[in-house]
């Protein structure tokens, strides 16, 4: 057996062993007990949706575009920048000459690798919006206006930014999800809004995070891969880029000065038509494993989203064109299940599992 067959076997085994293999997340309805929510979810590190657990949030009920601006006049928020909605996200460079300079052609932006091999399909870069504190009617305006033909507004910073840049809003939500706080034996490190429209799409990527996440409007809908999955991710290192506006107001793509280098997951789940077919034979492992963990929220529902697992994020809005969130990040244990997956990563770093990009971008 090489590596990629020891990996997909891993990946089968889990699924046989403890999430299944259907791609359905296990729906409860909520609020459950800590107990069973430590036991048959987080120590498995097993996703799931939990319904009626905020019905008492006021935010579900109050929290209109008109509300929002009266409560938030005089506050400043961050908002993301984008032409397209993608952040975070590895984009294709739209002038030749920002890649100049980054190494691609002696292929020196493997120096700082892990082992990590280089995002060689020539022109990617790790894009990164362009972040303004604006007034909150104006950032919401911008938001509801976004379109990809011109610019595409995110409101949203994950600096625990619910109490810090939204505390007129902080008696419509809980301050913690009460019954995780007693399961994961803490508070919450983080507590972050999301107001986006269909147009702001988040990349695949994980955090060290044991996250609730909270649709307070709209829909939000969730690709999930487990950890287990990650020689099925293609990470590479791609240099890092970032939006900046002109003096024309347009947004253009700069690389970092000095350069450096993140890896980030080459797999775009929601391609279509001649993308799709090119990913699916760039990515096989991927797009030929065992499916992914597909589900929609619903205003109200909340989904308990595993420390480590990939996610991809896309969303509906609600009849006002938003999509409203929150979310709780809590601190994950840095346990054997950690140094598990750290084994399984270096393993698809050290191996050739994830070299299809390489040949094929190659030839
Ligand atoms: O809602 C989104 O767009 C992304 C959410 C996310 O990545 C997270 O909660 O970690």
């Amino acid at each position: 057996m090489d590596a990629g067959e020891i990996l997909d076997e891993l990946s089968r085994e889990v699924r046989e062993l403890s999430l299944g293999c259907t791609g359905e997340v296990a729906r409860i309805e909520g609020p459950p007990d800590p107990l069973r929510f430590l036991r048959e979810f987080v120590l498995p590190n097993r996703p799931c949706i939990i319904t009626n657990a905020i019905d008492h949030w006021a935010a579900l009920r109050l929290w209109s575009n008109s509300y929002l601006c009266a409560q938030l006049a005089d506050y400043s928020v961050s908002c993301h920048f984008t032409p397209d909605g993608r952040a975070d996200a590895v984009v294709e460079a739209a002038v030749e000459s920002d890649l100049l300079g980054l190494g691609y052609e002696n292929g020196d932006g493997g120096q700082e690798g892990g082992g990590i091999a280089e995002g060689d399909a020539r022109g990617l870069v790790f894009a990164s919006a362009l972040v303004e504190v604006l007034p909150f009617p104006e950032a919401l305006n911008h938001v509801l206006r976004s379109s990809r033909e011109c610019s595409v507004a995110y409101l949203q910073q994950q600096n625990n930014c619910f109490p810090l840049e939204f505390s007129a809003l902080s008696d419509d939500a809980d301050g913690d999800i009460g019954w995780a706080s007693q399961a994961l034996g803490c508070k919450p490190e983080a507590v972050n809004l999301w107001i986006g429209t269909q147009d702001s799409v988040t990349s695949f990527h994980k955090d060290h995070y044991e996250n609730l996440y909270a649709v307070v409007s709209g829909e939000k809908h969730f690709t999930l891969l487990p950890p287990t999955d990650v020689h099925r991710m293609y990470v590479k290192k791609y240099p890092i880029a970032h939006y900046e506006r002109t003096d024309s107001g347009s947004l253009v793509l700069k690389h970092d000065d000095p350069t450096s280098w993140v890896p980030w997951v080459s797999v775009d789940p929601s391609l279509k038509d001649s993308d799709l077919q090119t990913a699916k034979s760039q990515y096989p492992r991927y797009f030929e494993g065992p499916p992914a963990f597909e589900c929609s929220l619903r205003a109200g529902e909340l989904l308990y989203l595993p420390s480590l697992w990939f996610h991809h994020v896309r969303q509906t809005p609600d009849t006002e064109g938003r999509t409203i969130a929150l979310n709780y990040w809590y601190d994950m244990q840095f346990d054997m299940k950690y140094a598990y997956f750290n084994l399984v990563e270096s393993l698809t770093a050290s191996s050739s599992v994830s070299e299809t990009i390489s040949k094929h971008s190659n030839s």
